[in-house]
């Protein structure tokens, strides 16, 4: 069977084995060291090092989207991400991501140099699906039930993994239906964007289901709450559980895997495929 490839500008991606994204957040709170090195300085470096330890794609956000953030606004937004990626297209060779729900930081962000595109809201921001049309680039589309205000308040389904199936292919069928190709789509479940942990269990136990709609699954847990609540650690803590987690979706063939521990989670990766592939 031929690998699938997704086209991210200049450079092919393919999924012979799971590829690894670094998180790189370039929040104000993600800087605090000081100020020793400036944050350009700063983020360069952390990605240099995760390309280095075998990450394929770096992921910049500006705006969190942890349980209870706040929204900023465009400005502050592109001032935060446009310079790292500048930065990053010209001093490194691999794709770099966009995590972001706002069609204008789509478009700078493309024009700076990113080869794909990670929406937490699947294009449903005005204006963020023909901003994704119009550079051409792989799209990332993920569930998220509510906001992330509010998400966590009170999550609920009738059956989750129908629900977010059926949301996933239909936003799907939309990208396609404005002129995005199939093969550029990559769809993600949302751990943890309006999920109790039953939830994102059953999600994780039924991925071949999401996976059955076609498209490569991207996987991104890292650090979440659910591995808090299953080991009952603290976010710094979360290392192991987070591994394991990913082991588990690297033998359930995730096609990416979106990581804040970029070198523990290939070794973990390589060791788990040596040891469960046919
Ligand atoms: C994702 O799953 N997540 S941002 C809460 C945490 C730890 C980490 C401590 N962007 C995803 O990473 N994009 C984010 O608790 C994403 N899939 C895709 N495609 C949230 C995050 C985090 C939140």
């Amino acid at each position: 069977m031929k690998p699938r490839t997704l086209q991210c500008a200049d450079k092919q991606l393919s999924f012979k084995a799971p590829v690894i994204m670094g998180i790189l957040n370039v929040t104000p709170d993600s800087f605090s060291d000081g100020g020793r090195y400036n944050k350009l300085d700063k983020a360069l470096w952390q990605a240099e090092q995760m390309v280095a330890d075998g990450a394929q794609i770096i992921d910049i956000g500006g705006e969190s989207t942890r349980p209870g953030a706040q929204p900023v606004n465009e400005e502050q937004e592109l001032e935060r991400v446009i310079p790292v990626i500048e930065k990053l297209h010209h001093q490194l060779d691999v794709i770099i991501s966009i995590d972001t729900t706002k069609a204008g930081v789509i478009t700078a962000a493309a024009g700076a140099g990113a080869g794909l595109i990670n929406d937490v809201m699947a294009l449903q921001s005005v204006g963020a699906l023909s901003a994704a049309r119009q550079t051409g680039l792989p799209v990332c589309l993920m569930h998220m039930q509510g906001e992330p205000r509010t998400m966590q308040t009170s999550p609920d389904y009738r059956d989750v993994v129908e629900e977010v199936k059926t949301f996933l292919k239909h936003r799907a069928d939309q990208c396609m239906a404005q002129g995005i190709a199939r093969e550029q789509i990559i769809i993600d479940p949302g751990f943890g964007f309006g999920k109790t942990l039953a939830h994102n269990i059953s999600l994780f136990k039924n991925l071949d289901s999401i996976q059955s709609l076609g498209y490569p699954v991207l996987v991104g847990a890292s650090r979440k709450n659910m591995i808090g609540q299953i080991t009952g650690k603290e976010v710094d803590s979360r290392l192991a559980g987070s591994l394991a987690l990913a082991t588990l979706a690297s033998v359930k063939k995730a096609a990416i895997i979106r990581v804040h521990d970029v070198a523990e989670t290939v070794d973990a990766v390589k060791v788990a495929l040596a040891l469960s592939e046919k």
